[in-house]
């Protein structure tokens, strides 16, 4: 009898909720961001991940729990690997504590289409998930130079006597110009310059509006070095749990985003006349003393890389800048 009653229940209510149990099929995804939250990367985020759940009724949502108040910058990585969170907006230089690798995506000198094409995106998911368990979603951040900013006048690549603000991003670069480094996560460089903490600071082209920074800069020192990477990274295992028509789809999506990286070019033109306009000055060196300034950035930089991973190193530096 009771048996009975379970199967008629069970049926009744079935066929009841049949309509329902599609979308008991959606899945919600916990996204953070290792960058604050009024930083233009995140507003055109949230601007996706909105296009996102639109689009993704019935199939994925995306849940924005917030930046680096929720977990802090350097934290984040840590929170994809443990599964804590199921995406995050950031960059390599941010999670270098689970593998060094991370920070050569800032070397690349081919495009993150490119890199698609040519096995980059391949190998990087490969160490992404070996070493951290993280599945590389996009780059949504390219074509788009990191420069030093300083409030102390140079007139030669010579920082001797510099406090410098930094993360791994420059610290071996700025390191070998004789700059003495202090790293802080973007959220608090406001407050260092304010403190007149550090003399200058290595950030992208663009977003020193976003953090008010114009306020407490003098000079931009040309011209830039690298090739600013932010990325969507996921848990691996959460990935892998997916329905199949929600990884599809999330897979889509994060295409579609990176395949909107020509936007960076256009946006760092603006960038630097804004910055004119807000009165920071250029610092710029003779043509010979310039191409030598990059082209040690460079050799630092991959120095630094192959050291770190003498495994993959190697590897990322023929696919990355081949
Ligand atoms: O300077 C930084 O905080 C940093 O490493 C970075 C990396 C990519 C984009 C913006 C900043």
């Amino acid at each position: 009898m009771k048996n009975i009653d379970w199967l008629a229940l069970g049926v009744a209510a079935g066929a009841a909720v049949l309509p329902a149990l599609a979308p008991a099929q959606e899945v919600t995804l916990r996204v953070v961001s290792a960058f604050p939250e009024n930083q233009h990367y995140v507003k055109r985020t949230v601007e996706w991940m909105d296009k996102v759940n639109k689009e993704g009724k019935g199939v994925l949502q995306l849940n924005f729990i917030g930046g680096p108040k929720a977990i802090p910058t350097f934290e984040v990585g840590n929170a994809v690997k443990t599964g804590v969170v199921d995406i995050a907006l950031s960059t390599g230089a941010f999670y270098t504590n689970l593998m060094p690798e991370a920070d050569a995506l800032k070397l690349a000198e081919v495009s993150a289409a490119e890199q698609r094409k040519n096995g980059a995106h391949a190998l990087i998911n490969r160490i992404w998930g070996e070493k951290a368990n993280m599945v590389y979603l996009a780059r949504v951040v390219e074509f788009t130079p990191f420069h030093l900013y300083l409030n102390k006048k140079i007139d030669k690549p010579e920082l001797t006597g510099l406090k410098i603000r930094i993360t791994p991003v420059y610290r071996d670069f700025f390191q070998a110009l004789g700059a003495s480094v202090m790293t802080t996560a973007p959220g608090e460089v406001y407050t260092a310059l304010e403190r007149g903490v550090i003399d200058g600071y290595g950030w992208p082209i663009h977003a020193l509006f976003d953090l008010n920074w114009q306020e407490k800069t003098k000079f931009r020192v040309d011209p830039g070095f690298y090739n600013a990477e932010v990325s969507l990274t996921m848990n691996l295992d959460k990935w892998k749990a997916l329905p199949a028509p929600a990884r599809d789809y999330l897979n889509r999506q994060a295409l579609a985003y990176e395949g909107q990286n020509d936007f960076w070019k256009s946006h760092n033109q603006e960038e630097t006349k804004r910055q004119a306009q807000a009165g920071i000055q250029t610092l710029s060196f003779d043509a010979a003393t310039s191409r030598a300034f990059v082209e040690k950035a460079k050799e630092v930089g991959w120095a630094g890389a192959i050291k770190a991973s003498p495994q993959y190193g190697p590897q990322l530096k023929k696919l990355l800048a081949p």
